[in-house]
């Protein structure tokens, strides 16, 4: 896996649990109750422990599209950005529009936060069904589009679960930036 240099932001991807990672955020892709879930959700909870999911319900959900960022607790990762990824019931219920603005509003949160580094995963891909190569192509650009109005964000990882989403974001990541 090749990492990319856009601006002064190093974005790549790599296949590992989610919840090992030490960044300043790691994306959930959560459900609009944001009260846990199985997939990527369960795992998150389980690593950060009971006070996350006690942060979670004073927050009072969250809408499709949209994200909240929480403590990481005992997790490495510093913050949790819990982002509602769409359910795939075949595009025309504005899925993709949602999927963007899932990463859109990741690296908002980011901004806003003062963090420099996040790992997102392959949102919406797992239980909601999206289609993995249309996600992948949508992570990335997205995310490409969203840095240069957050500029201390310096690294951006495409956190995957398998060897194949690995190499669908890679594949658009090469089509940005430089190698680095
Ligand atoms: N680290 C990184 N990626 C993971 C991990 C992990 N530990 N576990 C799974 N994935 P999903 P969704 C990948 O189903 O489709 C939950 O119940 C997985 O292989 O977790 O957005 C929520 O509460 C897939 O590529 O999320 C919601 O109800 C990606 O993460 C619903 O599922 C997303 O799969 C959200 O569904």
């Amino acid at each position: 896996m090749t990492a990319r240099r856009i601006g002064k932001a190093r974005l790549e991807v790599i296949v590992t649990d989610i919840t090992t990672l030490r960044v300043d955020a790691i994306v959930n892709a959560a459900n609009s109750s944001l009260l846990g879930g199985g997939g990527v959700d369960g795992a998150i909870h389980d690593a950060a422990g009971p006070e996350l999911l006690a942060e979670c319900r004073t927050l009072n959900g969250c809408e499709t599209g949209d994200a909240k960022i929480t403590k990481g607790y005992r997790l490495p990762a510093k913050h949790v950005i819990h982002a509602i990824g769409p359910i795939w019931y075949g595009g025309d219920r504005g899925e993709d529009a949602h999927l963007a603005s899932c990463y859109r509003r990741g690296i908002e949160l980011c901004r806003s936060n003062n963090l420099a580094s996040v790992a997102f995963p392959a949102i919406s891909t797992g239980v909601y069904r999206f289609p993995a190569d249309r996600a992948a192509k949508i992570a990335v650009k997205t995310v490409v589009d969203a840095l240069p109005a957050a500029p201390g964000v310096t690294q951006v990882i495409f956190c995957c679960f398998s060897p194949q989403s690995g190499e669908l974001h890679q594949e658009v990541l090469d089509s940005f930036g430089s190698p680095c």
